[in-house]
């Protein structure tokens, strides 16, 4: 709730101006009722009565006032009922603002917060909840603000200036009130009791529903491909039945409040003139008190109704509002220290000491006992069968995620103690799936590095070769790609990745794989560039295939998330039995 309190906050001055106009509105509803049976019993009754007892001129001039009365009184009723219509008008406008206001700030804060999540963080949600979380768990909030607002200061005013109103007419009575409110209030503890607990279950199946939809929706090639639309559909129909289910049924319930209601307000009415009619004849009640007698049950029944909306809306909007909290109360677990160490933007030693990993969701160590020294100027690459820990361990230099046991050295100074600004600033990466923004190439380029020139950036491209086949393109760097760069083939989708990192121009480069997708001649022609060009970087290349990092200053040979053999290519061939393996089953004896 604290958040949503910090949001209102803002809003303060809005709130309390929608206030004072519910006031005035439940005000100049009680006040009408009255007006009317002004006209009602002095009006019509008193003036009928002393015209039918006067005669000639008197009787005429009577007959004039009476008129005058009426139209006077009634113009009081319009007026109010004009006045009525603008306050409402005002209302409305004002909880919309208010309304919409709070939920783009709030939309906007988790989505920061969510922005500075790391992986750890979104493994614990996920994008389909995040999503939810981020719109419809935002939506409910809204709504229970300014339809709650709204009830929590109308529906009191009316009720009790109701009750008070009515009994000044007719006290006799109150029992009809009183008995049309409790069966009211039965009416809503039972729709209560049967909806409620379903609510949460909705908003979770909003989440489902999202969650399956997206992900038939991303991988459709693949469902296509392997012909299981029909096992998607099925699992689709699923999670929306069963979405459509708990809200027909949470509808349905609703839905029946309806008509009972109308119901209630309707005999209410026919039990008041029954009652009152045979008061009214033994000139114990006036006509038009009985009129406003029954405008003002109306009222506090109408009270409670919206009391019950209420009643219902708000375990809903509290479903989503602890999501929400969920969401902004997610401590990071990758934080920066107080006062961060900056390094500038030079030569980089990357050191790895004694290196222990495991996944914050994970059983077991994924990496063990890593140490190596990655030396500016040199190249160090890392090779292993898949799933030995090599994008575990390029990733705990980004701090993408934080070591468990031992230290991830820049120049001597631990990786926790610096600014991550500063961190990610000193290194160029590359991740395993390139992944673009929708934009141009040339707003992905930019990404990296906003006030490169067209040169460096025609540069960049050149290194990561990729200037030939942009430049072949009608729109060159102007090139549209589409979310994911899904537009653009994988391997220059792969190279457009290395060029955004080479932009950078930074100390550091992390590779991961990410030349899997170039054919070797290519390849060649790429790492031979990044030699030349960055000469003076710490380069770190993760790789599988021999050939392509047979040249490096440093291997490391990984297995199981140990290392199991380091140094050179010659070094390796002749003592490292898992590189040899490696080695032999790509190359032939001469390569080697
Ligand atoms: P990786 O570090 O992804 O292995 P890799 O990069 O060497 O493999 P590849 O050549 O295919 O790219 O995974 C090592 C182990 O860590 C593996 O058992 C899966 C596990 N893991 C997680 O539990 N969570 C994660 O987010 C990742 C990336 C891996
Ligand atoms: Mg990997």
């Amino acid at each position: 709730m604290k958040h949503i309190r910090k949001h209102v906050k803002p809003y303060l001055p809005l709130l309390i101006s929608s206030i004072i106009f519910i006031a005035i509105q439940a005000y100049l509803n009680l006040v009408l009722p009255n007006i009317m049976s002004q006209i009602v019993n002095v009006g019509i009754q008193d003036y009928s009565q002393k015209i039918a007892l006067a005669s000639g001129a008197v009787a005429e001039s009577l007959k004039l006032e009476q008129q005058q009365y009426i139209i006077i009184t009634g113009a009081k009723m319009l007026c109010v009922a004009i006045f009525t219509g603008v306050v409402t008008l005002l209302i409305q406008y004002i909880n919309a603002k208010m309304g919409t206001g709070l939920a783009r700030d709030l939309r906007n804060t988790i989505f920061s917060k969510i922005e500075s999540f790391s992986s750890a963080e979104f493994d614990k949600f996920s994008t389909a909840s995040l999503i939810t979380r981020t719109t419809n768990d935002v939506q409910q909030v809204q709504m229970m603000l300014t339809m709650g607002v709204r009830t929590i200061v109308f529906a009191p005013l009316m009720g009790i200036g109701g009750v008070v109103m009515a009994m000044k007419k007719a006290p006799s009575m109150a029992w009809i009130n009183a008995l049309s409110v409790i069966m009211v209030i039965g009416l809503i503890m039972i729709v209560y009791s049967l909806a409620v607990p379903r609510f949460k279950l909705i908003q979770t199946l909003i989440d489902k529903l999202n969650l399956v939809a997206r992900e038939s929706l991303s991988g459709l090639m693949v469902v296509r491909a392997f012909s299981t639309q029909k096992y998607e559909e099925e699992r689709f129909d699923k999670a929306s039945r069963e979405y459509k289910q708990n809200n027909l049924f949470v509808n349905r319930i609703m839905s029946l409040m309806g008509p009972t209601m109308t119901l209630l307000q309707n005999i209410v009415p026919v039990v008041i003139i029954w009652i009152a009619a045979e008061k009214i004849a033994n000139s114990q009640l006036l006509v038009g008190d009985m009129m406003a007698y029954i405008q003002y049950s109306g009222n506090i029944m109408g009270a409670f109704m919206m009391i019950s909306g209420i009643f219902v809306m708000f375990p809903r909007a509290m479903v989503s509002v602890n999501r929400i909290s969920e969401v902004l109360d997610t401590e990071n677990v990758i934080t920066e220290k107080e006062n961060p160490v900056i390094l500038p933007i030079d030569k980089c030693e990357v050191s790895f000491n004694n290196v222990s990993f495991t996944y914050p969701l994970g059983e077991g160590e994924v990496l063990k006992n890593i140490s190596f020294v990655a030396k500016p100027g040199q190249v160090t690459a890392i090779i292993g069968s898949t799933g030995c820990g090599k994008t575990s361990l390029v990733n705990l230099i980004s701090r993408f995620y934080d070591v468990t046991k031992g230290s991830v050295k820049i120049n001597g100074i631990d990786v926790r103690d610096m600014s991550l600004k500063n961190l990610r600033d000193l290194i160029g990466y590359v991740p395993q799936k390139s992944i673009l923004l929708s934009g141009t190439i040339r707003s992905n380029l930019q990404s990296a590095n906003q006030e490169a020139t067209d040169v460096e950036m025609e540069k960049a491209c050149e290194i990561a070769q990729a200037k030939e086949f942009i430049e072949r393109k009608e729109e060159k760097y102007d090139y549209p790609i589409s979310q994911g760069g899904t537009n653009v083939s994988g391997g220059q989708r792969q190279r457009i990745a290395i060029a955004r990192a080479v932009m950078k121009m930074s100390p550091v480069y992390i590779f991961d794989d990410s030349f899997s997708a170039l054919d070797f001649s290519t390849d060649l022609k790429l790492r031979k560039a990044l030699k030349e060009n960055l000469s003076n970087a710490t380069i770190i290349i993760v790789g599988q295939r021999v050939a392509s990092i047979m040249d490096a200053d440093q291997i490391i040979v990984m297995d199981e998330g140990k290392i199991v053999g380091k140094g050179t290519h010659k070094e390796l061939i002749k003592h490292c039995e898992e590189y040899q393996q490696i080695a032999y089953s790509q190359l032939s004896k001469e390569e080697v």
